[in-house]
């Protein structure tokens, strides 16, 4: 297991010698900002960012997110030329020595909370996702925006877009991701990069868009579409563990047995009856999740890949950018840590 942290770049409030002094990290996960979704990444901008890391102590191998172009996941006949430049940045990121890349294949928005400074008992806050209250939003009436969004639309394309999706089932989607890996798959293996799919978050439809990387079921037909493993996962135990249909610590140790997952998030959440759900400590007491069971799926399947601890609450009177303070961060990297150090002696101890 090699332990990272995402940070968003030199606007990051979270400096990257601080993530250095974290024990035991060894790669950032981060991302090229300034160019539009479905642009192509410049190998001066990439070798720029791989310099800072470097120079920083840390790994440049991990690429959270390149993200998916909409006209790809709405299968336009425009797809094309965004795919190829999706294939270009693969190559240029392989060259910088990138191991790994996550994206997503959620339509128009990314991972959706209700509310990103919940206090909570204890005086931090966290995230939280109130079902009624996400019932109640319209997002056309520009009522919300998330740090996770992409919060370049005016509200006449997010109209347009929403009149695209609403001719798109998710049988559609399933044919438009099909194209996408069947193209891009061989590429990536060509260039050693592996790619890892994030799971949608919440792992159910949204404001009436298709939402599918959601299930057991859902992932294992994902994998069977170029079933190559370089068409692997970001196992993010908060997003798919917000349903309580998931067994998370099934997955996780199905998945990395079979070697797909090349990346872990790792997070807890408290679901709460309704199907609503609040972000808490890494640690298994405070949440739904056992977080132990997790790790030692993961340690017994002898995973090498990447797992960096997601969503931290804001503590110590930090601000920031909502789930990406350090400290709270730093406290699940740490306790992660533990445990693996802890699981690896055992293991010891045992084969002796
Ligand atoms: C949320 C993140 C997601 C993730 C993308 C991957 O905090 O886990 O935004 O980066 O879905 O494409």
């Amino acid at each position: 297991m090699k332990l990272s942290f995402r940070w968003y770049g030199e606007d990051d409030p979270v400096k990257i010698e601080y993530i250095k002094q974290i024990p035991t990290m060894d790669s950032i996960v981060t991302a090229i900002y300034d160019v539009p979704v479905g642009e192509v990444w410049s190998n001066e901008s990439i070798n720029k960012l791989k310099t800072t890391v470097e120079k920083a102590g840390l790994n440049f191998d991990v690429i959270e997110s390149v993200p998916v172009h909409e006209d790809i996941k709405l299968g336009l006949s425009s797809r094309d030329r965004y795919i190829e430049n999706y294939k270009e940045n693969i190559r240029n990121l392989g060259n910088a020595g990138v191991k790994v890349i996550c994206y997503n294949f959620m339509p128009i928005f990314d991972w959706t909370r209700s509310q990103l400074d919940k206090k909570l008992e204890d005086g931090s806050t966290a995230l939280v996702y109130y079902k009624d209250q996400i019932d109640k939003m319209d997002p056309l009436k520009g009522e919300l925006s998330l740090p996770g969004w992409d919060s370049s639309y005016s509200k006449e394309d997010l109209n347009d877009l929403f009149k695209e999706y609403s001719k798109i089932t998710e049988e559609d989607l399933w044919l438009n991701l099909e194209y996408f890996l069947k193209e891009i798959i061989p590429v990536a293996e060509e260039n050693d990069v592996k790619m890892a799919i994030h799971p949608d978050d919440p792992p159910w439809p949204i404001f009436g868009l298709p939402r599918i990387i959601t299930t057991e079921e859902n992932l294992d037909r994902f994998l069977k579409i170029v079933d190559n493993k370089y068409n692997g996962l970001t196992l993010c135990t908060g997003s798919l563990g917000s349903g309580s249909f998931n067994d998370i610590v099934r997955m996780v140790d199905k998945y990395s047995a079979q070697g797909r997952i090349h990346f872990m998030h790792v997070r807890n959440i408290k679901l709460l009856d309704d199907g609503s759900f609040e972000e808490t400590a890494h640690h298994s007491s405070y949440g739904s999740l056992d977080i132990v069971e997790i790790i030692k799926a993961l340690h017994r399947n002898n995973f090498d890949g990447y797992l960096r601890p997601d969503h931290g609450r804001m503590i110590w009177g930090e601000t920031g950018r909502a789930g990406y303070g350090l400290y709270d961060r730093a406290l699940g990297a740490a306790y992660i840590a533990g445990i693996w150090e802890t699981l690896s002696k055992l293991y010891k101890e045992e084969v002796k």
